[in-house]
């Protein structure tokens, strides 16, 4: 069996799950295929509501050496996320500066050093993917290093002068890896079936001399549900977070959450900071929580309207394409995203409403989208195709994808944004 089911909540341990999506059976979404008649499985997406904790998770876990060995997705091909790691990494680093004493300290009072900043700093990035944001402590000034379980990505990261260690965190002791100051982990804990292994491992790893922290990033569950970004949800999600069942996964592993942000980075994600050592909390924890509860976040009633909403995109979205269609328009998408996979297949669009998408990272062009059957191809089929629609499928980067197209909008060319609302502009 190349996967298994879910029997109890991989945060709390509860039974008591009750599903509240079923997107039906779909391909892995960045499983790409290389011709169209490559055989591909299906597997079902149906997302479950913890009672006891309110973590969302999919009802099966799909083995992960089948959707990692080889991962086309390249976090540098966006800008945006260049920048949002760059100031990630810059306000990491000012949160570094020497205590007012350390633990066992008998030299003068205060510390001389106290407020200065903490000179050569250690960041370790998990999944680290092509070495987008090692790439960005490194320009602030942290010494890096990474660990990618894709080979195709270790690899050139490695290339760049960014060691990257191919492994899957949390599954084995990495004892060369030497003690850090902070640990990042964007877009990667949502992925993770043993969340306890994966803080665990990563506790060992913090330095005491800094009062070392974790910074996790996870798509935000209040955005997904506020804005309908049922697309996000496909195989590798295997979590949907809010701040409660966090607070209690790292109170569990001996962690203290002491901050939290929210970014608007992939729909808007929540970024928290972590420590096992001593560190004030501030006053954005409480707040947080207060949000989701004042929201309803904790309760399974405001899921059950959730699935209408995929519902109803979804006829928006094909009777869009198919007016096009009938007019005898062309449409073309941009972002091969893994969210594009889903909400293509999960409406049932294919190539004879959208004829190919373009993607600028390399290893997606000449691939084939599993099930829609759709071609992805290089930017400069924009030029040569002038579609009269250019469909969005990473929505998350619309102002990115917009701006590179300034030809398209030039040509009168339009945009349709299927979410969070089906609009064309
Ligand atoms: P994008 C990703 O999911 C990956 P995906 C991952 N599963 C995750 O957890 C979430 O993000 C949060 C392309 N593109 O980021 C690149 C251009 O071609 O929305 C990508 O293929 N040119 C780990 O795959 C796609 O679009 C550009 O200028 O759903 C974007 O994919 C830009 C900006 C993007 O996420
Ligand atoms: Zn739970």
């Amino acid at each position: 069996m190349d996967y298994k089911e879910v029997k109890r909540c991989r945060v709390c341990g509860s039974r008591k799950l009750r599903k509240y999506l079923d997107l039906g059976k779909l391909p892995l979404a960045n499983c790409l295929l290389s011709s169209p008649k490559e055989k591909f499985k299906k597997y079902p997406l149906q997302v479950l509501f913890c009672e006891e904790c309110s973590l969302s998770q999919l009802s099966i876990v799909v083995d992960p050496s089948i959707l990692y060995s080889n991962y086309p997705y390249h976090s540098s091909v966006s800008s945006t996320f260049k920048r949002h790691c760059f100031e990630m990494a810059k306000s990491i680093k000012a949160m570094f500066t020497h205590p007012k004493t350390y633990d066992g300290w008998d030299g003068p009072q205060p510390n001389p050093s106290y407020g200065k900043p903490i000179e050569n700093l250690i960041a370790l990035d998990i999944a680290s993917n092509d070495g987008c944001a090692l790439e960005q402590f490194k320009a602030n000034g942290f010494n890096v290093v990474g660990v990618e379980p894709s080979e195709n990505l270790a690899r050139e990261a490695n290339l760049k002068g960014l060691r990257t260690h191919c492994e899957f965190w949390g599954e084995k002791e990495l004892g060369w890896i030497t003690p850090v100051d902070v640990i990042t982990a964007s877009n990667v804990l949502a992925h993770v079936d043993s969340v306890y292994h994966f803080l665990l491992f990563a506790k060992k790893k913090l330095r005491a001399y800094s009062n070392g922290f974790i910074v996790i990033e996870v798509p935000y569950l209040k955005n997904l549900i506020e804005d309908n970004q049922f697309d996000t949800i496909y195989h590798e999600h295997l979590s949907y977070f809010l701040l409660k069942p966090l607070v209690l996964l790292f109170d569990q592993c001996w962690f203290k959450v002491f901050k939290v942000e929210e970014h608007p980075i992939h729909g808007g994600s929540l970024r928290v900071f972590a420590t096992p050592y001593e560190r004030e909390a501030d006053a954005s924890v409480q707040a947080f929580l207060n949000l989701e509860e004042d929201l309803g976040l904790y309760s399974f009633k405001t899921y059950k309207d959730f699935s209408k909403q995929a519902e109803r995109i979804k006829s928006d979205f094909l009777d869009a394409l198919n007016f096009i269609k009938n007019q005898g328009k062309k449409v073309m998408g941009y972002g091969a995203s893994a969210k594009g996979a889903t909400l293509l297949n999960y409406c049932g669009v294919n190539s004879s409403h959208i004829q190919s998408i373009v993607d600028d990272t390399k290893e997606k062009q000449g691939k084939i989208i599993p099930g829609a059957g759709i071609p992805v191809v290089s930017g400069d089929n924009f030029d040569t195709n002038h579609p009269d629609y250019i469909s969005i499928m990473a929505w998350n980067f619309s102002d990115e994808l917009i701006r590179k197209t300034e030809s398209h909008k030039l040509r009168g060319g339009k945009y349709i944004i299927p979410i969070p609302e089906v609009t064309i502009q």
